[in-house]
């Protein structure tokens, strides 16, 4: 147990703690506002002096980062994800994105290319023809999303860590990072890059992937939360250098594991 330091210096710890918790984003807001986490205790953990608001938020952050790095310790690659029968598929499966659903990019088939960069020997984009000749699997899967919701899919593409070997990417480097078409980025460890179910999408149930959900891509990891799986890919790249991501760069979980 953290004990309460007795005497703080002149200021309202927990309330400091309290309003430095409301300007993180959801779920790391929701977290440490549940949480009974004093302004002693967060200093204890952090090994930081905490005199504001300000220095309070950084050191939540910081808290936030450290759960990420727990839950890469506890995520075992072997471990699969449940599948769900046919039967069981949500429809019509929901949409999502921080946008409305008539706002959704429109993507040009025939002009497409994938780019590839940073530690990947073979860097030549590829068509979407191309990327549909490589051997292909499917799976159905549970989407599950931070908002409160979840929703059981089935996507089809193919294997993420085929794909990584095929075009020689570092797998020793730490980090695979996604560009998107709509603006959205996100980023991913490289043990779930390489988890078997982590797969680069190109249909949704039997069908080429509809804009909604992600046309001409989508990255599907169903042990990951529905924020860390890309659609509308336009770009991946194999980094050492911590890459962040849309929802992640505002609080949400970087690890976001599911
Ligand atoms: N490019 C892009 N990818 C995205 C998002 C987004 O806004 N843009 N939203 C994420 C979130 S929060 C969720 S829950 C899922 C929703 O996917 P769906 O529309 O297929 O249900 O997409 C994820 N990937
Ligand atoms: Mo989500």
């Amino acid at each position: 147990m953290i004990k309460k330091p007795t005497r703080m210096t002149g200021i309202d710890g927990d309330a400091v703690v309290k309003q430095a918790a409301r300007r993180l984003e959801q779920p790391a807001r929701r977290l440490f506002l549940r949480s009974s986490l004093t302004l002693g205790g967060l200093s204890l953990l952090s090994g930081c002096a905490i005199v504001d608001e300000d220095s309070a938020e950084q050191v939540l952050m910081k808290v936030s980062r450290f759960n990420d790095r727990v839950q890469g310790w506890l995520f075992d690659p072997k471990l699969l994800a449940p599948t769900y029968p046919e039967s069981m598929i949500t429809r019509p499966f929901p949409f999502n994105a921080y946008y409305d659903e008539d706002e959704v990019p429109e993507i040009d088939a025939a002009s497409y290319r994938l780019e590839l960069g940073g530690l990947v020997a073979d860097k030549h984009a590829w068509t979407l023809p191309e990327l549909q000749a490589l051997p292909q699997t499917d799976q159905v899967t549970r989407h599950i999303c931070v908002e409160g919701w979840s929703a059981i899919g089935k996507w089809g593409g193919v294997r993420f860590s085929d794909f990584l070997s095929r075009v020689g990417a570092d797998t020793s480097a730490r980090y695979i990072g996604f560009k998107c078409a709509d603006d959205y980025y996100t980023s991913i460890d490289m043990p779930t890059a390489l988890h078997a179910q982590t797969l680069l999408t190109l249909t949704y149930d039997g069908r080429q992937l509809p804009p909604r959900y992600g046309f001409p891509m989508k990255l599907r990891m169903p042990t990951k939360l529905g924020y860390k799986n890309p659609k509308h890919i336009q770009a991946i790249f194999v980094t050492n250098t911590y890459p962040g991501g849309y929802w992640e760069d505002q609080g949400y979980n970087w690890f976001g594991g599911s």
